[in-house]
């Protein structure tokens, strides 16, 4: 298919993507979107284009992995992973809920939904847990990459310096940290609570390798970043930082702390639905021609 075509079709699948973010909101209650609408077409990118999987086989031995270290975004993964055929939206819809163990809670929990490649929710357990699958799939001589999704306010956890320590000891060419930088944590500016910056510098300076992504909601930009991936032989991790807008498509969500973890008023969603359907309508006005 033409590239401009498949990014088109792209682009209708991450419109889609927000918009199931939203009605799953005003249905079953609270989620956090300015996080899921923040790294959608990352979430997208993955599942539709970049990752080697197969829904029908969630347990092929081959494929790609991928851990939701940022686990407070489980509705939208599942959301993207019903897109690419692993359940259906109906599924999702109908049994969706905020509590933990359960096989559509709102953080993933593994035993209850076994396509999962990993529990998540306690945040700062992604990358370790990532390291750790991504050195097997070495010692086993296996060519899968392990993508693992974070939260910029997530890094300020310890445990994901240790693993990044780790990854560059192990060489783990095959492991890929995707991270959603938003620039805000549950309650405020990362920089204000606990500066990140250079974070870029910080992951060169754990001898990972690192792909910046100027916008992350850029559907085209985010492909080429995963384009540039090395090869997962190779002997460096990379770190991909996206920068991206929290809340993103809804202009009283974007950039804004308290949509954090919401539910949506009849009007707030009637506003952000409109929102999202003329953004997408001025995206594909582009297309055209
Ligand atoms: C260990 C741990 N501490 C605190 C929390 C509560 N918490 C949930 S989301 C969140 C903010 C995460 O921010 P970020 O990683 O930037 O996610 P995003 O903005 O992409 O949603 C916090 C502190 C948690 N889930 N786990």
């Amino acid at each position: 298919m033409a590239e401009k075509e498949r990014l088109r079709e792209l682009n209708k699948l991450t419109y889609e993507h927000r918009r199931s973010i939203l009605e799953l909101a005003h249905e079953r209650g609270k989620m956090h979107l300015g996080g899921d609408f923040s790294c959608a077409e990352l979430m997208i990118a993955l599942f539709q284009q970049v990752m080697r999987i197969d829904p029908q086989r969630p347990d092929w031995e081959d494929r790609d992995r991928f851990i939701l270290s940022k686990g407070h975004g489980g509705g939208a993964m599942y959301l993207a992973m019903a897109q690419r055929g692993y359940f259906t939206r109906e599924e999702i819809f109908a049994t969706y809920r905020t509590g933990f163990e359960t096989r559509f809670g709102m953080h993933p929990c593994k035993a209850a939904c076994h396509e999962l490649d990993s529990s998540s929710g306690s945040l700062g357990h992604g990358l370790p847990i990532a390291a750790g699958i991504a050195l097997s799939g070495k010692m086993d001589h296996k060519d899968f990459r392990v993508f693992c999704m974070l939260g910029d306010g997530e890094l300020q956890e310890g445990s994901n310096w240790e693993a990044a320590l780790a990854a560059a000891q192990f060489k783990l060419g095959n492991l890929v940290a995707v991270v959603d930088r938003n620039m805000l944590s549950l309650d405020g500016p990362t920089e204000d609570l606990m500066p990140l910056e250079p974070l870029a510098g910080k992951f060169k300076a754990f001898n990972w390798n690192v792909i910046l992504v100027e916008d992350g909601n850029d559907m085209q930009q985010v492909l080429d970043a995963f384009e540039s991936l090395p090869p997962a032989e190779s002997d460096v991790p990379t770190a991909v930082i996206a920068h991206t807008v929290k809340g993103k498509g809804v202009s009283f969500m974007e950039n804004e702390a308290r949509f954090h973890n919401n539910a949506v008023t009849e009007e707030q969603y009637q506003i952000a639905l409109k929102e999202i359907e003329e953004a997408y309508q001025a995206l594909s006005g582009r297309y055209e021609g």
